[in-house]
């Protein structure tokens, strides 16, 4: 294949050329919030795009490095703040590292076997999310959560595990107008 030669805008997210984009509504994901009843009414009414990612047009090969941009859209289901679906790397071998260039967010990350962990995303955020660890995006700013990812080609999406634990040991939620990150409690 050819070089590829992109621009990322950090304001908006917008990577151009790219490949192709994936966007998420809350229908996308029933059954992922604590107050399901204010996830059925939002649905209803507005069904919003809750993230979107812009990929660079990479083969999903090993060797190959996927990287590209996932855009968190501001907002709450109840309490809870908007997030990503999250997921376990297939390739349990599979690394990531997330770059924050705009926003104000929470990255959980935990292992199969019980750890959990949170970074903090803001403006010029590293944090490289070791094999085997998964991982979700919260949103907690008034504005958009931009941030660049990158990881092996081979790497693969597993959402079903994390489905099937009742989602992270992690949430984070709004009290008294700030975020707070706390155990889920009961949801594994
Ligand atoms: C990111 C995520 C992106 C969307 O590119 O895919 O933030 O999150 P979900 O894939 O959990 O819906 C990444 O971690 N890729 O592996
Ligand atoms: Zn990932």
């Amino acid at each position: 294949m050819d070089p590829i030669r992109a621009a990322l805008d950090a304001e908006t997210g917008q990577v151009e050329p790219h490949g192709e984009a994936i966007t998420r509504r809350l229908s996308d994901m029933k059954g992922y919030y604590l107050d399901s009843a204010a996830e059925a009414r939002l649905v209803d009414e507005a069904n919003p795009v809750l993230y979107e990612v812009f990929p660079l047009d990479v083969p999903e090969e090993e060797g190959h490095v996927l990287c590209g941009t996932t855009v968190i859209h501001p907002g709450k289901v109840g309490t809870e703040y908007f997030m990503t679906k999250g997921h376990f790397h297939e390739n349990d071998r599979s690394a990531e590292v997330y770059h924050t260039l705009r926003g104000l967010g929470y990255l959980l990350i935990e292992t199969g076997d019980g750890r959990a962990e949170h970074c903090e995303m803001k403006p010029g955020s590293v944090c490289y999310i070791p094999p085997g660890w998964a991982h979700r995006t919260v949103n907690v700013g008034q504005g958009p959560l931009v941030f660049f990812y990158a990881m092996p080609g081979d790497a693969g999406h597993d959402y079903g595990s994390i489905e099937l634990r009742g989602g992270f040991r992690e949430v984070v939620v709004e009290e008294s107008g700030l975020p707070v990150v706390q155990p889920s409690g009961g949801r594994q």
